[in-house]
């Protein structure tokens, strides 16, 4: 009898078991994360030039150019310890382009243009990682920043 109730609470933990479950962390509750390109009179920049992530939620990094010149967003290590569910490409009125999947640690944006990178950081980092602009020059100018995911 005893091992009868046991293997019916096991099977029970086992069918409750995905209830536990908190759904699709890659689309839950996006958090909205502005990284502005541009140049003044310091050189160039990224703005902010920190970033804090958390490990399993949802990210939409908007990357937004302001600048006359196209910039690159280069997330090296950082790359690495992320989901990317997807990039979205529109147009200055909104229209949709493209969208792209796969894993990805590089994008460049047109000058005055605005992409959407939507990412799951999946690993964290044992201190500050570098974001860069890998435009010959760009990184020299200022265009650098780090990253912390927790
Ligand atoms: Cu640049």
């Amino acid at each position: 009898m005893k091992r009868l109730i046991t293997a019916i609470t096991f099977t029970a933990l086992s069918i409750a078991g995905p209830a536990f479950s908190a759904g699709d962390l890659s689309r839950a509750n996006v958090i909205d994360v502005v990284l502005e390109m541009g140049s003044n009179d310091d050189g160039m920049y990224f703005k902010p030039n920190n970033f804090e992530f958390e490990t399993g939620r949802a990210y939409k990094l908007i990357l937004k150019n302001v600048d006359e010149i196209k910039h690159e967003v280069s997330l090296h290590e950082m790359g690495e310890r992320i989901f990317t569910r997807k990039i979205e490409v529109s147009d200055t009125q909104g229209n949709f382009i493209a969208e792209i999947k796969g894993s990805i640690v590089e994008v460049e944006v047109g000058a005055g243009q605005t992409v959407e990178w939507f990412f799951v950081p999946v690993q964290t980092t044992s201190g500050p990682i570098e974001i860069t602009c890998e435009i010959p020059g760009h990184y020299e100018a200022g265009m650098h920043a780090t990253a912390v995911i927790k």
